[in-house]
Formats: C-alpha cells, structure tokens, sequence
C-alpha cells in the first residue's frame, strides 16, 4: 500500500525501551537471591562469549535510580524490565524472599514518580536453578503450578501499580536454544522433549493469563514473542512450501497456541507421524483456550528467507556469537526448510538481516491473522560502538535503523495496525546472553567489556538524542 499521508502515532503512545534482569541487574548472589539456571550456565567455560557474566552485568540493581533519571531526561514513557524469579523465590517456591519483591517495588515506585509506564515482564529465562535439579525446569507439569504461585505473588503485590504485564518472553527462541540447539540451559538437543517443554510452557503461560484476570482485572497481559516473518527464496513452488512449512512451525505454532488455543494442523500431523508431537491430555486445550491474551508483544529484529530443504538436507546450526559478518552458516530442518540469504537486505555483523518493511509484513500479518493489539517489546540493533574523545559515541547505523524502524510502525498504524507501544532493544547497553559486552544495544554505552568492569559509567549516545526528539513529537517528524 502507497499511502498519500501517514497517520499519527495514537495519544499515550508507549515509546519505550526494554531490558531483562540478568542482562542488566547483576547481584547476582545479593539480598537473599537464589542461583538461575543462567547464573550457573554463564559461569561455567565455554558457554558464552568469552565467558562473559551477568555476575555484575550493569549494575543496573543498585544504579537503577540514575538510570531512571536518564530515563526521564530522555522522556521515556515506558520501561520495560523483567523480575527475577529467584529474586522473589530462591528456591522456585517455598518461602517468599521480601527484599527481592522490595526491590522492584522501588524500581517501579521510581518509574511511576518519574511517569514512566512500567511493563513487567514475569519471566525472561532465569528460570530458578533449584527447579531445573528438582524436576528439569519445564520438562515437568509441576512448573505450571509454581509459575502460577510466583506470578500471582507479583500480580498481588503489584496489581496497583502496574498496568501493562508480559508473560514469557520469547518461548520460542529460549527453548529452541535450551532443546535444539543447546545452547542456552539446560543445553538439550532432542526434538521430542523440545516440543514437550513447549507445551508445558503453553499451559504454564495460559494458566497465569487466566490468574491474571482474577487478580489485576484492569490490566493487560501478554507473550513476547521473537517473531521473523519468513519469506520464500523464490516463487518457485517449492520454496513458497517451505516458506509456508516455516511460518507454520516458526511462528504460527507458538502464536496459534497462545492466540487460538490449537496447534496449525499441518505442523501437528507431521509432528504425530514422527513421533516427535507433544502429549496433549485431556482438558490442555481448554486450558490453552481460557488463558488467550491482551495483546501480543513482538520482538522484531528481522526477517528469515527459505528455500526447500530434502529430507536429507540441511539441519539447524548454531549462530554468529562473534560478530564476525558472514559466519552464519545455513541453517534448516530437514524435510521442511532451511534459510537462504536475502540478497535485497543488509546484514549487521552478527548476520541479521536489516528490514523495516519486514517489520511492517510482520504486523500487518499478525493484527490480521490474531485480531489482537500489538506492542513492540523489543527492536534494536545490535553493534560495535566506540568511545571516542570526550565521551561521545556516534552511533549513526542505530539511528538509521530504529529511524527506518519506527517509520515502518507508522506505516503499519496506517494500514490499519493497532500498535500501543514501541519498546526499544535496550536503554543502557546491556549482557548479551551468548555475545559478551560488546554486541551493543543501548541509547545508553555502558563502560564496560567482557570481563572488566571498569567504572561502568553511563554515556549518552547520538541515538540518545534521536529518540528524545522522536518522543517529544511523538513521531511527527518520521
Ligand atoms: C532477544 C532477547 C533479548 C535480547 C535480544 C537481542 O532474543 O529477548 O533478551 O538479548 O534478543 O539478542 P542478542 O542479545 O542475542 O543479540
């Protein structure tokens, strides 16, 4: 669609920015804290880049008041964060830890003085470590129960305060690293259980929609999900099959489920006839059915071309955690896909293809095929940044890509998406979880690399200042 005029970004807008609590926190033993599964993953050698850590992160645990302040000074109106269940459950369950909940109660109290909407994720992979030994974490239906437990002692606590909830945060990549590829805990590399800790995952995150209905009846609650709109390689027929093979086990599988209460029929036959399809018991998909959400929150970064792989063809690989460009290899299932680049788009150097209509694709098949709100939950660019003399960091290809970014959602607010927010991928930079320190995010550079601290000093970038105008005129000007 050519449209002769955009329409305005709706009043209340949420122009935000996101982070996750390993990623940012750090104290990572303080106060009372249980050991996550990403505690103990990130510290043994060889997991991550470089062996890099959340042990200290940002600090973002005892700087969050200044980094507020920058906030506020940027005109932030929304800051997405996730709680720490071993924060708030040292041991998954049992006794509750106060200082743990005490904490995000100031963080949010800081937010809500500063009028900044915070949106609260309830959990972004750090899974408590004392359930990953007691049962294997989402192996196990017992989850669902203790998910619930730790969830409505934060809806309880926080139902006042806070309007704007998010469920799990990207199921599907977390769990396609933990059980496909092993690269995230517990570092599994079995189909059959990956499709079964995803059906846990299902029920645990309808279960706590349901609660949420009870307990916080004015706010709204969704997934994050970490969607990549597939393309075919080619209209040949065979690539526009695994273009649809794609969609259907890449995004429709987890989406359906949260959305409609089903699995995509064809997935799920083929699925069934390899033995590899989850055991749905009676009464899963009522539960499925009675736990649909809010809002969807997309996690957008980039689109995924594909082109038809033979039953013998290509299998999955792991990705560029080096940020080297042009390492990533091929990657596929065989029998249904594998990817293929996209010879129209630019790629960061970590391969990820750069494409602001893919984003635009995306949330006009997702308003289309769910009839839900949408919010951005998490878009950014991930790159080298560069300290230069008196404390500037010129970030020009961040400004260029969350500038194109942000105009495809304009785009798409006038085909008709109903979009409440964008939250940027990140405020501060922050700990990629396999790429180290130095895969930057942030409006914000933090001084810090791999594996030394230094002073951990905050420095506005140029995107910075990009984004406080966008703010401030609410994206008149894109
Ligand atoms: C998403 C996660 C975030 C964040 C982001 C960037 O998958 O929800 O936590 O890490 O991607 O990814 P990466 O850090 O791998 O570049």
């Amino acid at each position: 669609m050519h449209h002769q005029q955009l329409k305005a970004f709706p009043a209340g807008f949420l122009w935000g920015a996101a982070s996750a609590a390993y990623q940012v926190e750090g104290a990572w033993n303080e106060d009372g804290k249980g050991p996550s599964v990403w505690d103990r993953f990130s510290q043994q050698p060889g997991n991550t880049f470089q062996n890099s850590n959340g042990d200290v992160a940002v600090d973002h645990y005892h700087r969050f008041k200044d980094d507020i302040a920058l906030m506020a000074e940027m005109g932030l109106k929304a800051y997405r964060f996730s709680v720490s269940w071993p924060r708030i459950f040292p041991a998954g369950r049992g006794e509750v830890n106060e200082a743990g909940l005490a904490f995000y109660e100031a963080l949010i109290d800081c937010l809500l003085e500063h009028d900044i909407e915070p949106v609260l994720t309830l959990y972004h992979w750090d899974l408590p470590q004392a359930l990953q030994d007691e049962y294997g974490g989402w192996e196990d239906r017992r989850i669902i129960a203790d998910f619930e437990n730790y969830c409505v002692t934060l809806f309880k606590r926080f139902a006042g305060k806070v309007k704007y909830w998010v469920s799990l945060n990207e199921q599907n990549y977390n769990l396609t690293n933990a059980y496909l590829l092993g690269t995230h805990p517990p570092a599994v590399q079995d189909r059959k259980r990956f499709f079964a800790a995803n059906h846990i995952a299902f029920l645990a995150n309808a279960t706590v929609i349901a609660a949420f209905r009870r307990h916080v009846p004015a706010g709204l609650i969704g997934p994050s999900f970490a969607y990549s709109p597939a393309y075919p390689a080619s209209c040949a027929p065979a690539d526009m099959l695994a273009f649809e093979n794609a969609e259907e086990f890449t995004n429709h599988w987890w989406l359906d489920s949260y959305c409609f209460g089903r699995y995509p029929s064809a997935a799920l036959a083929c699925l069934q006839a390899t033995g590899q399809a989850p055991d749905i018991a009676a009464g899963d998909l009522e539960i499925l059915q009675r736990g649909v959400p809010d809002f969807i929150g997309v996690n957008y970064y980039q689109t995924l071309t594909y082109t038809d792989n033979g039953l013998d063809g290509q299998t999955l690989q792991r990705i560029n955690t080096t940020g080297k460009k042009g390492s990533t290899p091929a990657s596929g299932v065989p029998g249904l896909y594998k990817t293929h680049p996209n010879p129209n788009l630019e790629t960061s150097n970590w391969d990820w293809a750069i494409d602001p209509t893919g984003l635009r694709i995306g949330l006009r098949r997702l308003a289309s095929r769910y009839a839900l709100p949408l919010m951005i939950t998490e878009n950014g660019l991930g790159e080298f940044d560069r300290l230069e003399e008196g404390d500037r960091v010129h970030d020009a290809g961040r400004v260029a890509y969350l500038e194109s970014h942000v105009s495809a959602c304009k785009q798409a607010i006038t085909d008709g998406v109903e979009l409440i927010g964008y939250c940027a991928w990140s405020f501060t930079d922050i700990l990629s979880w396999l790429n180290g320190y130095q895969k930057r995010y942030g409006f914000v550079y933090v001084n810090r690399d791999e594996n030394d601290v230094k002073d951990l000093r905050r420095v506005r970038k140029d995107s910075f200042y990009w984004y406080q105008q966008v703010i401030k005129d609410n994206g008149a000007r894109l």
